[in-house]
């Protein structure tokens, strides 16, 4: 039996919100790092800080240069970059993960600072498939256990391979996509985690030990000792976890899971985000206990709750490390320095529907928030968008003259509002909230919202549209919502960028 949930006793709120997935996460002395999957985003792959496993800061992203990560327009959104493992092993902390671009595969970088900088990549061509994880035994052999599962030896300095890959262990019988393997020696054993159930709602997490490295594996009687399949838990799709010792040497779980809202099948519109769970042992065996339990409840002191600045203002010598590029940050398409203290966008690609365009933005990571920034598109045209893919995004743009709203869902694509605009710069805005009007089975997630503001500061909503046409089960694929300003034609500034939740989770 699955460990049960008490929904009540548990509050539900990711540690990590918004599109965070495929945590992996290690100790060293007092202080924990994470790392989490990025896709078809650059800089790719952010690093978070924490020292009591609840409050979590970025700083910085492990592939920050075109020379780690290069994410080619021919890839697919949701291609790119999966599920690394990031561990601390002989003074240096070492990061796997796969890009999945065309001409990539399975690469290691290096860093004595998480924040960075991190190595150039080593290529490891000898490991296949995704999800990979390293670890080392006794004897400093390094052991990299990849998805399916299988293991295989590695030099992960050369990233030479000194055997084919041999089958460990795929959990439960005919279970779909048995993948994200962990390897860990716990006590006197070794103890292998995977995901297993696919990444929806049948997602799960199971245990295997063995006393080596290379099995053979036993599988824990209680499999899957996690998951929420069947449950009306607000948290869903739990599975790919990563395994820690806490302050206090308890044990604990970081793993991804999804919050759908709205009627029936729900949908969930901030991506795949990351939750904390507590792991006790039994007989040699993780229980894992309620998912996000109430942070004032954990049995160490909390720091204090890192303070994110609702706005930037384009002021310092860089961008912030939690904004991101589609594919790519070209020189030469953007700039802090050309009219200082506002973001300069170049346009490349025509509109959000390409693959090329020109596009700086941030999670969303509250259900009800807002945006704003204030454009000056006098040069060009361009706007503030909320992007899932190139599929699939909202946008209000402007072109000096005129303010629109476009809506591509899917194969359609339409300005669904227009209007003239007096010259100058404006403030464009979105506000996302609770679907209005009674609730029922077919009720979406969210409205959201896009208009400008007037030189008084009232919100025009030119627009309301529903927002589960930006969630992961109409999209497809593995990322959440992306909120940012990008440019669609000639030079489009932005001075500032606006961004707060309000209220609620
Ligand atoms: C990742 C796999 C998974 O490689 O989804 O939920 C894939 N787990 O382990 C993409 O994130």
């Amino acid at each position: 039996m699955p460990h049960q949930l008490d929904a009540d006793a548990v509050s539900a709120a990711p540690v990590i919100a918004g599109f965070h997935p495929d945590p992996s996460v290690c100790r060293v002395g007092n202080d924990y790092y994470l790392a989490c999957s990025s896709f078809e985003y650059f800089p790719g792959v952010p690093v978070f800080h924490s020292r009591d496993l609840v409050h979590w800061t970025q700083i910085g992203n492990v592939l920050d240069r075109p020379e780690q990560l290069r994410l080619p327009a021919s890839m697919p959104s949701s291609g790119g970059i999966y599920a690394p493992t990031l561990r601390y092993h002989d003074g240096r902390f070492w990061l796997i993960v796969t890009n999945t671009a065309e001409g990539a595969g399975n690469l290691i970088v290096t860093a004595t600072d998480p924040a960075g900088p991190w190595s150039d990549p080593v290529w490891a061509p000898g490991v296949p498939g995704i999800d990979p994880d390293l670890a080392w035994d006794e004897d400093g052999t390094c052991w990299c256990t990849v998805a399916g599962v299988s293991q295989l030896r590695i030099d992960p300095v050369s990233g030479k391979t000194y055997e084919e890959p041999r089958p460990i262990w795929s959990g439960a019988p005919g279970a779909k996509a048995p993948e994200a393997p962990h390897l860990y020696r716990i006590g006197e054993f070794w103890y292998l985690l995977i995901a297993e159930g696919g990444t929806e709602r049948g997602h799960a997490v199971s245990v295997a030990r063995a006393r080596t490295p290379d099995g053979p594996f036993e599988p824990c009687p209680a499999n899957p000792v996690l998951t929420h399949r069947g449950t009306d838990h607000p948290v869903q799709n739990t599975g790919h976890a990563d395994l820690v010792e806490g302050p206090d040497g308890s044990w604990w779980m970081l793993l991804l899971g999804v919050r759908p809202r709205g009627g029936t099948p729900g949908w969930h519109v901030l991506g795949r985000e990351t939750f904390l769970a507590p792991v006790t042992w039994e007989d040699g065996w993780p229980v894992v206990g309620g998912v996000a339990p109430d942070p004032a409840s954990l049995p160490w002191p909390l720091s204090p709750a890192p303070v994110e600045a609702a706005r930037d203002d384009f002021d310092g010598a860089a961008l912030r490390p939690y904004w991101i590029s589609v594919r790519e940050r070209p020189a030469g398409h953007w700039s802090l320095d050309e009219r200082p203290g506002w973001l300069t966008l170049r346009a490349r690609g025509g509109s959000l529907d390409e693959p090329d365009v020109i596009f700086t933005g941030r999670r969303q990571q509250h259900h009800t928030c807002r945006a704003r920034t204030l454009v000056d598109a006098s040069e060009g045209r361009g706007g503030l968008a909320v992007r899932l893919d190139e599929r699939h995004h909202y946008e209000v743009e402007v072109d000096g003259t005129r303010v629109q709203v476009v809506a591509r869902v899917g194969d359609l694509r339409s300005v669904v509002a227009e209007r003239p605009l007096p010259d100058g710069p404006v403030v464009l805005g979105v506000r996302i909230a609770e679907p209005a009007g009674p609730h029922g089975p077919c009720t979406g997630p969210d409205a959201v919202s896009l208009g400008y503001e007037d030189p008084d500061g009232a919100f025009t909503a030119l627009a309301s549209l529903d927002g589960r046409y930006l969630s992961t089960e109409v999209t497809g694929g593995f990322t959440g919502r992306v909120i940012g300003m990008y440019a669609a034609e000639g030079t489009v500034r932005f001075d500032w960028f606006e961004y707060g939740s309000e209220g609620a989770a």
